[in-house]
């Protein structure tokens, strides 16, 4: 288990822990008062309760004081009470921890390693002679010691400028090691089976170094735009193979660029360079959990965001490869393929197919494989993401035969999806030596509270102990993370990211963590996706809109009385709608916006509330939490007699029918709400402004990123009922601002939202870290023993008891 976890962050351990500024005796009389409450564990929210309630107390305490104490707590996650001490895990800054005794017989904090910390907390589940003893610790910080970090917050989730740099300076300290790495790399490089970029003819940096300049002069021969093929055969006798460029303009430029490289050590030029080269060909991209099809699957419980993601990915990237290809000279085409359950009952859907082709696509496919049970017999029905643990080691056996026939040989990239779409992708790059991209979209740990040192209560319904150690496996195992939001990784000021969560925790009984993920790592790299342009485009433009669509969807969620299936009259039908379209998870929070709408009368008095669910009724739902939130969404809507001003429909749009809901709310001058308790990144909140729909979103994970406040829409606390309120009142009442946020959301995603600019940087980066790979700096076969033990000890015998 090494020693790392010890590991308090070097530069944290040698400052003097005394010298945070702030008075000792006081933040001693903190810990006083919050043993005084009898609790034994406090979270980030009750601590900053505690604290503000208690400075207000400390009437004599200096504002200077006063703010050095609001420093030390900043952020701080866990305050945990034992006997006369109080441990408390603070946040120096972002994506740091140090944790810290208060003792009354202290002068000042005592640091205490991650070991005993867990320990301490363990005794509050399982009582301090259970969790004395030496149970099982897993510490990933050794494997990735030599790894680079980043330093400053700022930098966080942009790894490969990192690495960039670390590979350029490598060029500065050892040219000969750089240099025969790089020229490994290219000359290992086939697509189909084909070598590209370089041959054997340059067998050594010096042999490449002379034939640079030769060919480059050679080049100047040609006019810029002459095709390759006039070229070929001379690159090929000096040792150039397709790859370079497709005219001789572009070949130069590539060339030069690696001449560049060669001799100097810009980081921006070496990310060029490894970028524009055509290293692949096939993806496979690894979403297992059900539903996944085109149409008529979102906003069940489990699909929604990560389909369209997935599926927007899959075009995306072929467009890029192909621009690529046609770019380099290469005269290849791209293929993608989506792996995902095949589930023979599809209640309509094509998720009984085995192979699907994507809509819009040249070369890319959705291909099925089923879970079957111990007896080999294939499952028919839908299972929850929560319970698919036991079958995901026999589907990705049974997937790898699948794959490697479509894609007539291994794929150069897998992207794996999710928890249990990563498991399965680590497992196939691992058996197929490719390199494994893994995108996040949701960690499961941050949403319940104490999911962790509760994991034995959540057990029946989530299986956490299973979620959590795929997580640990699978991520652990990705060459590099993709997420959407630097709230993923960094999370905010005052509080952890998602993948942060992951770094120091316990199940207690089960495991302690004590370096799970690192956030600091510098295979983190946030790359947002994009909406389609082809569905989500602004409500002025007209000419793209459909006449029919507009006027259906008009009907069905303006008039008077509500369709079939859809619930409330509304009494005054031409009023602006704020609008809110989500699955029905609690964390969605689509109760608190009928609460907050109900509350507030100029509001409900001004516009009617329109909520679009995949489902408005309990009887129809086999998920507890989506029952649960239905029933309570009703009680709201009684308690605030919002009868006459509410419309809920239970709809399963197409894309194109989505993106004219948001154009025809446009039309009437109405918002989008979004008031989840936490978001990764929030797809419906690109897609409104996409179509000139002002929103008003939540303070909590992706929107605050998406939404710039007061250009693009407003930034509010969901708890904050009164304030959210207001600001869909202000959007719909006030026209200068409507018109504001309409034009500067539209502006906001054509810039930064873009799925061509998503596949532009996954490619860039899975070139990157390809050669990062190469180079094997880590010791990566260390790293694999130790995630294959972990897998065969607690994860594989774990999943047998949802069998
Ligand atoms: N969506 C839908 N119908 C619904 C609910 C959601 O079509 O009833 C779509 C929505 O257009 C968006 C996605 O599902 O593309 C939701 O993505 P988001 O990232 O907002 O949330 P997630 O469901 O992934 O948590
Ligand atoms: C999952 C979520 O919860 C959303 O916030 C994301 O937008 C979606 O996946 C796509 O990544």
């Amino acid at each position: 288990t090494g020693n790392g976890g010890n590991g308090q962050d070097a530069f944290l351990t040698t400052r003097d822990l005394s010298s945070f500024g702030a008075p000792f005796g006081r933040i001693k009389k903190f810990a006083a008062t919050l043993k005084a409450t009898g609790e034994p564990l406090f979270l980030a929210d009750q601590i900053q309760e505690h604290l503000e309630a208690f400075l207000e107390n400390e009437q004599d305490l200096t504002p200077r004081d006063a703010k050095a104490i609001r420093r030390v707590f900043r952020g701080c996650s866990e305050i945990v009470l034992e006997a006369d001490s109080a441990y408390a895990l603070l946040r120096p800054g972002i994506g740091l921890k140090q944790i810290v005794c208060i003792h009354p017989e202290f002068d000042k904090f005592e640091e205490v390693d991650r070991g005993k910390f867990l320990e301490i907390k363990d005794s509050q589940i399982q009582g301090y002679d259970e969790a004395s003893k030496r149970g099982l610790v897993l510490d990933f910080s050794p494997y990735f010691r030599d790894y680079p970090k980043v330093l400053r917050p700022q930098e966080m989730g942009e790894g490969i400028a990192l690495l960039n740099r670390r590979l350029a300076s490598q060029l500065n300290g050892q040219p000969g090691v750089f240099r025969q790495g790089l020229l490994g790399f290219l000359r290992n490089r086939k697509l189909d089976g084909v070598s590209i970029l370089v041959n054997e003819h340059l067998s050594s940096p010096e042999v490449l170094l002379k034939e640079l300049p030769v060919v480059l002069s050679l080049l100047e021969d040609y006019d810029n735009d002459e095709p390759y093929a006039e070229v070929a055969h001379e690159l090929r006798t000096h040792g150039f193979e397709p790859g370079w460029g497709s005219t001789v303009g572009r070949i130069a430029e590539s060339l030069d660029l690696l001449q560049q490289v060669l001799e100097s050590s810009e980081p921006a030029q070496f990310a060029e360079l490894l970028t524009r080269l055509p290293l692949i060909r096939t993806v496979l991209m690894v979403s297992p959990h059900g539903w996944f099809a085109q149409d008529g699957v979102l906003g069940k419980p489990d699909t929604g965001g990560q389909v369209t993601y997935v599926l927007d990915q899959a075009l995306a990237m072929e467009q890029e490869l192909r621009k690529q290809f046609e770019l380099s000279g290469v005269s290849a085409t791209p293929k993608i393929a989506i792996l995902t359950r095949q589930i023979p009952n599809a209640e309509g859907t094509t998720c009984n197919m085995v192979r699907e082709k994507i809509h819009g696509s040249e070369d890319s496919w959705i291909i099925r494989a089923p879970f079957r049970d111990m007896q080999g017999e294939v499952l028919n029905d839908w299972i929850s993401r929560f319970r698919i643990w036991p079958y995901l080691e026999a589907y990705a056996e049974e997937s790898k035969q699948l794959v490697v026939t479509e894609m007539l040989g291994p794929p150069d990239l897998i992207i794996g999806h999710y928890t249990d779409g990563n498991l399965v992708a680590s497992r196939l790059a691992d058996d197929l030596n490719t390199t494994h991209c893994a995108c996040i979209h949701a960690l499961e740990k941050t949403k319940y509270l104490l999911s962790d040192m509760h994991w034995e209560g959540f057990e029946k319904d989530y299986a956490f102990s299973m979620q959590f150690t795929a997580d640990l496996i699978a991520y652990n195992s990705a060459d590099f993370i993709v997420s959407s939001s630097y709230r993923e990784v960094g999370g905010t000021d005052t509080e952890m990211g998602m993948i942060e969560s992951y770094e120091l925790f316990s199940m207690p009984g089960l495991y302690r963590v004590q370096s799970g993920f690192d956030p600091r790592l510098a295979r983190h790299n946030i790359v947002p996706p994009g909406a389609s342009p082809k569905y989500f485009f602004p409500n002025t433009d007209h000419g793209q809109r459909i006449d029919a669509v507009t006027q259906s969807l008009s009907e069905r969620f303006m008039q008077a009385q509500p369709a079939e299936g859809d619930v409330g009259v509304l009494d005054h039908p031409e009023r602006p709608i704020v609008f809110a379209m989500a699955r029905m998870d609690k964390i969605k929070n689509l109760s608190g916006l009928v609460e907050i709408f109900g509350k507030h009368e100029k509001l409900r008095d001004s516009a009617n509330l329109l909520l679009v669910t995949s489902l408005n009724n309990a009887e129809l739902s086999s998920d507890h939490e989506e029952i649960e939130e239905v029933n309570r969404t009703y009680e709201l809507i009684e308690k605030y007699s919002l009868n006459g001003h509410i419309r809920w429909c239970a709809a399963r749009l197409d894309k194109v029918e989505t993106g004219e809901v948001y154009r025809i709310v446009a039309d009437r001058g109405g918002v989008f709400a979004q008031p989840a308790f936490m978001e990764t990144f929030g797809l419906t909140v690109i897609e409104a402004m996409a179509c000139g729909l002002p929103v008003v979103v939540t303070c909590f994970g992706g929107p605050s990123e998406i939404v710039v406040p007061a250009e693009s829409g407003e930034v509010i606390n969901p708890n904050h009922q009164e304030e959210f309120a207001e600001a869909l009142y202000r959007t719909i009442s006030d026209t200068d601002r409507w018109s504001a946020y309409s034009t500067g959301g539209i502006a906001r995603v054509e810039e930064k939202f873009t799925w061509k600019q998503h596949a532009k940087r996954v490619t860039g980066l899975a070139n990157v870290y390809s050669y990062w790979n190469h180079l094997d700096v880590m010791n990566r076969q260390a790293l694999d023993r130790y995630i294959h033990t972990l897998y065969h000890t607690v994860y594989r015998p774990r999943t047998q008891s949802l069998l």
